[in-house]
């Protein structure tokens, strides 16, 4: 089977098991999509079907035409994934509209892409744009301590950045251009793909009120780990809020992260360190 010998598969795989060993994924929740480049596509070309039918999407992305993408089927467990693949996952074609999609290979048995999959998509489409074309992941997840922040902060991006960049000193320099916010909003519908790709023409890491993260990346490892490094800062500030009864006696100041940003030579947004 070449879908599964192939190297980006695995390590799509892998990248679901470890966000379920992080608890990020209770049932069914997140979402991972991948567009996989020509070469692999190629690669994993001789256990494709085209016979399935196309589905369309409710949104357009000229851009996308023709792309390949893994992506977790609806209503299908993190915790599953790697164990079985056929099920749980799947490979599905762009159109030449860029406005369908249809199954080539998995999601076996009647499944589907993830209900969040025209927000993957548009998140696709305008993080391709933005970084030229080296965007190839969109990675949705529910970590709670990240969640939990939308119940104590101004639902605003600088607030956001500022708590995360304050929380632990990597945090700037792992995301210089801070994170987007959304309001909360019924998921899987085109109104929060739409909002949550606006932002993402700024950020590539838009934060869903009291629901989850929606994280963009190259590849595997940078995109787990913005995820990983966003919700560690949001769990550092939880623990310290917590221990603190709420009160900080001191923080990484303004000056501190200018100081960082002069040093590791980023930029950081500068709207956001202002007080
Ligand atoms: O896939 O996380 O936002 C389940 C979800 C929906
Ligand atoms: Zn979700």
């Amino acid at each position: 089977m070449a879908v599964l010998e192939n190297a980006a598969v695995k390590k799509y795989l892998r990248m679901c098991t470890d966000g379920w060993l992080q608890g990020w994924h209770e049932r069914n929740g997140g979402n991972l999509t991948y567009r996989m480049t020509r070469e692999e596509a190629e690669f994993c070309r001789e256990d494709f079907s085209f016979a399935g039918s196309w589905h369309r999407m409710g949104v357009t992305a000229g851009n996308l035409r023709g792309e390949y993408f893994l992506t977790t089927g609806t209503g299908k467990f993190f915790r599953n994934m790697e164990e079985d693949p056929q099920h749980n996952a799947g490979i599905v074609e762009i159109n030449e509209e860029g406005n369908a999609w249809r199954i080539v290979w998995g999601l076996e048995n009647g499944g589907t892409p993830t209900s969040e999959f025209p927000s993957h998509f548009l998140n696709h489409s305008v993080r391709k744009e933005a970084t030229n074309g080296e965007c190839r992941l969109i990675y949705h997840a529910h970590p709670a301590n990240l969640i939990a922040l939308t119940y104590l902060l101004p639902l605003t991006a600088k607030d956001f950045t500022r708590t995360l960049w304050q929380s632990a000193t990597e945090c700037p320099v792992v995301f210089p251009g801070g994170v987007g916010v959304v309001p909360w909003m019924v998921p899987g519908k085109e109104e929060v793909a739409v909002a949550t790709s606006r932002l993402m023409r700024e950020y590539d890491a838009v934060v869903w009120a009291h629901h989850g993260l929606f994280v963009s990346g190259p590849d595997f490892d940078t995109t787990f780990g913005l995820m990983h490094t966003i919700e560690k800062g949001a769990q550092i500030c939880i623990l310290a809020l917590s221990a603190g009864g709420g009160k900080l006696r001191q923080t990484i100041t303004g000056a501190n992260l200018r100081a960082i940003a002069k040093d590791f030579g980023i930029t950081l947004r500068e709207e956001f360190l202002e007080d």
